[in-house]
């Protein structure tokens, strides 16, 4: 399968997270994508091309204009108060119980756009933000054009932005744009299979009420881990998209065994749906050394996986979320590119 990169991801740096009650250096990194690039190459496993403009309409179909146009202009009025550090919001419209306005202040719109102190924007976020969906878009075309797969190495990654929110990394939602536009390409019934270590709460929210885009995904337990606020196994969706969510959260320390069994109930539910065309949030922050996280995967696991997602209806698009083990997170994500391709089975 080929591949869709764009080095406009290393404009997106220097940015900084809050985590355990301090703000530090975010633990998503450009040396991330350049790994599973280099990954990638080494494996030979095919061309890695350059994703061409697609301009906002494919974003729009998933994000509001709003939620857009602030983004494209946060790190400038940021700059407008003289400040030359990070951006990070302040406030958050935490069930206050009433609709909110979005303020003039930027500090103010941070927040309105937020669901954390997980996205700060610096000068090159938007840039970097913008060709990481390019990437989805380029590699959905490719599939609707006849290939059976094809990887999106995204960076930033996406599956925690909602319609209208930024969190956990993620600014535009890169496999819910991929899997919009593969429906907007024709494709009847589309599935986005989440395996990143954390509930894919964005691509959730934007197909909550759709039943034309199935979402299931594998995370940890929300009670105890990150996104917290969703991923629990009662939410199957609302309205005409009841029953076309199924979140399977499991516990922290789970191994390849009860992995890999509910992976398969995931299969299933994929197949039941009848998807034509299939998108995998393709995290492996599920690594036993990931810094972040509390699954035991190993690097032979990866490649376990990727023989099981073969069970999927082609065509697939990988796309690059979560996975944060610097040093072998290309390894694990050519590993499960490597178990997909393998023939036979
Ligand atoms: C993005 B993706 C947990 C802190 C979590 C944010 C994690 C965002 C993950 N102790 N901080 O899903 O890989
Ligand atoms: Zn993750």
């Amino acid at each position: 399968m080929d591949a869709w990169y764009s080095e406009h991801h290393q404009a997106h740096q220097g940015h900084d997270e809050l985590w355990g009650g301090k703000v530090i250096p975010s633990f998503e990194l450009p040396v991330r994508a350049e790994r599973v690039l280099d990954a990638f190459l080494e494996a030979n496993l095919g061309r890695v091309h350059t994703p061409p403009d697609a301009g906002l309409a494919p974003i729009l179909a998933v994000h509001d204009a709003g939620y857009v146009d602030f983004l494209r202009g946060a790190w400038d009025a940021w700059r407008e108060l003289g400040r030359a550090h990070p951006a990070l919001p302040l406030v958050w419209h935490a069930g206050l119980g009433m609709p909110a306005h979005c303020p003039r202040h930027i500090e103010g719109q941070l927040g309105y756009y937020s669901m954390d102190a997980g996205c700060a924007i610096v000068a090159g976020t938007w840039t970097a933000a913008y060709w990481s969906a390019q990437c989805a878009v380029a590699a959905a075309a490719a599939l609707v054009h006849g290939e059976p797969a094809a990887f999106a190495i995204c960076r930033p990654p996406g599956h925690h932005a909602g319609p209208r929110t930024m969190g956990g990394y993620c600014y535009l939602n890169n496999a819910a744009i991929a899997a919009q536009h593969l429906r907007a390409l024709g494709q009847p019934r589309v599935a986005v299979l989440d395996v990143d270590y954390h509930h894919g709460n964005g691509t959730q929210a934007v197909f909550w009420q759709r039943d034309d885009v199935f979402f299931t995904s594998l995370h940890a337990d929300p009670n105890d881990d990150y996104p917290y606020l969703s991923g629990h196994a009662d939410e199957r969706g609302e309205g005409a998209g009841f029953g076309a969510t199924l979140n399977l959260p499991l516990p922290a320390g789970t191994a390849a065994p009860e992995y890999m069994a509910t992976l398969e109930q995931a299969l299933d539910a994929v197949g039941g749906f009848g998807a034509t065309a299939v998108v995998v949030s393709l995290g492996v922050d599920t690594f036993e050394r990931d810094p972040i996280s509390r699954f035991r995967l190993r690097e032979e696991d990866y490649v376990e996986l990727g023989l099981r997602l073969r069970r999927l209806p082609r065509p697939v698009l990988f796309v690059f979320e979560g996975g944060y083990a610097t040093d072998e997170v290309g390894r694990n994500v050519v590993a499960v590119l490597q178990g997909f391709e393998t023939a036979g089975g």
